[in-house]
């Protein structure tokens, strides 16, 4: 299949490197264009895969069956926006971020889309990325072109498995959701990797209640004890990582926080809910962007 991934950071590698080797004609898009894109991965089993793979060829992004989006959630909007009118209209565009929202963002279009969540934690270290956990990709339609596409989930499943399909993949966004809410504004805050959240369980406990409530509002069912056992299984599965968004703010990048805890808060105002731990977190992330913007200008 011809595939375009659109991002080459961490997940962008780690994506172009298991499709290109389950014998997909792969490309990455730049942001900046340049001749090739280096994708140089320590696979889980140990093995390195260092090539260097094409990019940003128009012909190849027109004849693109997938698109796969890997950026960030508020790099969305700018970067696929002026590719849309370019790509077949039976493209499948795949948006693969954490936090929610930036489909919202985007202008209406024919293409099949589709949302994405996985736990696979990848990590830079210097140009080599780390493919550090296994972890589970869910998949599902965000529009009702893309209903029909059940079949992508196995694509994607025989290059970098497990990927699981949903046919209603909200809840599954939403548990991710929260894990994120949990897990990256913490691993800030503390200054610490994903597995030493388990020293700080009240607080864990506490920004998962808060959580669970705007879930129960939104008419999804689940427990806050449901969720918390969900969150803390994915602090130890992913023990060993430092978050993405501690890898943000340890660079000085901008945060995923809007999207994430912003999300949320934006959905709890709509019910009436007030949640003072995730208030709290949004509040020092975004004092931190801001801080170390102004140094930077
Ligand atoms: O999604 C992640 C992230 O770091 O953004 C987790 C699952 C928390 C892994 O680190």
């Amino acid at each position: 299949m011809k595939i375009t991934v659109l991002g080459c950071g961490a997940l962008g590698q780690l994506w172009l490197s298991a499709l290109e080797q389950a014998g997909h004609d792969v490309q990455g898009w730049m942001r900046v264009p340049q001749p090739y894109c280096p994708v140089n991965v320590i696979q889980l089993n140990g093995l390195a895969y260092n090539r260097n793979l094409p990019t940003n060829d128009t012909a190849h992004l027109a004849a693109s069956e997938i698109l796969l989006v890997t950026l960030k959630a508020w790099q969305v909007y700018n970067a696929l926006v002026p590719l849309l009118s370019q790509l077949d209209p039976e493209c499948r565009i795949i948006l693969m971020h954490n936090g929610m929202g930036s489909q919202g963002e985007l202008p209406a279009f024919e293409q099949p889309v589709f949302q994405c969540v996985t736990t696979h934690a990848a990590r830079r270290d210097g140009s080599t990325i780390l493919h550090v956990a296994a972890g589970t990709t869910h998949i599902g339609p965000t529009n009702i072109a893309a209903r029909p596409h059940s079949e992508i989930a196995d694509t994607l499943h025989h290059a970098l498995p497990d990927v699981a399909w949903h046919d209603d993949i909200m809840p599954a966004i939403w548990k991710k959701l929260a894990v994120n809410c949990v897990i990256n504004p913490l691993s800030v805050i503390y200054l610490c990797r994903n597995g030493d959240l388990q020293r700080y369980m009240p607080h864990v406990e506490q920004i998962t209640r808060e959580v669970a409530r705007v879930m129960e509002a939104e008419g999804y069912s689940t427990s806050a004890d449901t969720l918390l056992r969900y969150v803390v299984d994915i602090i130890h599965l992913t023990a060993d990582n430092y978050s993405s968004m501690y890898q943000d703010v340890a660079a000085q990048r901008h945060t995923e926080i809007d999207y994430i805890t912003g999300y949320l808060l934006r959905r709890a105002r709509k019910h009436g809910i007030t949640l003072p731990e995730n208030t709290r977190l949004f509040d020092t992330i975004k004092r931190k962007e801001q801080n170390y913007e102004r140094l930077s200008s």
